[in-house]
């Protein structure tokens, strides 16, 4: 195994036609969750990925775990808890590429996710464990995994990525910001987009906001600046900006787990970070040129047209 990710996955609604959800008359049903997202660009990729959650024991369930493990994710440490549902997700199309979500995932099966869940011993040779900042907002349960896998991670030698990933729909900044720095300051590599930039250090200035985050284990931050690409700097004082990839944005949701999904794969390939780097700007630009949170996702040689400029 490459990589251990763990996290909610719903099954994602979404609707046929843009505009208000009131308006809309249909919705195709689809998959999901940040972790997920990361785990099917990872393995698209050719490396090797597990997924560590909780599903309901319903179809909703089974339809993730199928997709999931289709995509050659190994899901062999899921469980189905038959006391809660399958979490979901409603779409909503505001036009332009911009994109609201509806959360139906309070008590769901994930969010009862414990620490014991997550057993790094079953997976020896990761080399990462890729942890978001939405797992602490689920529950007080799944807190307490998150904070003891990116732990129990750093002990075993394994690298911890960590995508804040703030979700204002699951709980306020005030509550979020202690969490979400800690976690970051637990991992080793840290991943914010502006605005989580802002909520961790009160800057909206890339170099800054890699500055205030540099600090406990973090060797490395990594600013996501959208279709500007990215701003890096390391605990060594190397730092720099790699540019992004234009494309036509259809639906924004996943650029940031795709990104992340293409930093490791670099990494694992043993590229330098700032190649690292420009793979996760290619990632993340793929991601918004589609519908769906992952369906975009690229495949190795896909990927690599894409960056050489030979893409049809
Ligand atoms: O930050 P991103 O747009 O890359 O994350 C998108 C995912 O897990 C999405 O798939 C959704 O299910 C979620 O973030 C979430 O819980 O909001
Ligand atoms: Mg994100």
């Amino acid at each position: 195994m490459d990589v251990i990710t763990f996290g909610e996955t719903m099954v994602n609604f979404a609707p046929t036609a843009a505009g208000p959800i009131e308006m809309v008359p249909a919705f195709e049903k689809r998959i999901a969750g940040s972790e997920t997202n990361v785990s099917i660009g990872l393995a698209r990729l050719g490396h090797r990925v597990a997924w560590v959650s909780r599903l309901g024991d319903d179809g909703f369930g089974r339809f993730i775990y199928k997709t999931v493990r289709g995509e050659g994710v190994d899901v062999s440490a899921v469980i189905f808890d038959p006391e809660a549902p399958t979490g979901l997700y409603f779409k909503e199309y505001l036009g332009g590429g911009r994109t609201q979500v509806h959360y139906y995932r309070r008590g769901s099966a994930a969010s009862r996710l414990r620490p014991e869940d997550v057993d790094l011993a079953r997976f020896p040779q990761a080399r990462f464990l890729f942890a978001s900042g939405i797992t602490p907002a689920l529950s007080a349960s799944c807190r307490e995994t998150a904070e003891r896998a990116v732990e129990s991670a750093a002990a075993r030698g394994v690298t911890v990525v960590f995508d804040p990933n703030m979700r204002r729909k699951l709980w306020r900044e005030e509550e979020a910001r202690p969490v979400l720095k800690r976690l970051a300051a637990a991992s080793h590599l840290v991943l914010p987009g502006i605005d989580e930039g802002q909520i961790l250090t009160g800057s909206t200035d890339p170099e800054r906001i890699a500055e205030g985050l540099l600090q406990g284990r973090t060797q490395a931050v990594v600013v996501k600046l959208g279709p500007e690409g990215a701003y890096y700097r390391t605990a060594d004082g190397d730092s720099g900006h790699v540019p992004g990839f234009k494309v036509e944005q259809v639906d924004e949701i996943g650029a940031g787990d795709a990104f992340a999904a293409g930093l490791m794969s670099g990494l694992l390939d043993g590229l330098p970070l700032p190649e690292a780097v420009r793979r996760a700007c290619a990632m993340g630009a793929l991601a918004v040129t589609g519908v769906g949170d992952y369906e975009s996702l690229p495949y190795r040689r896909d990927l690599e047209a894409f960056m050489a400029g030979t893409a049809p």
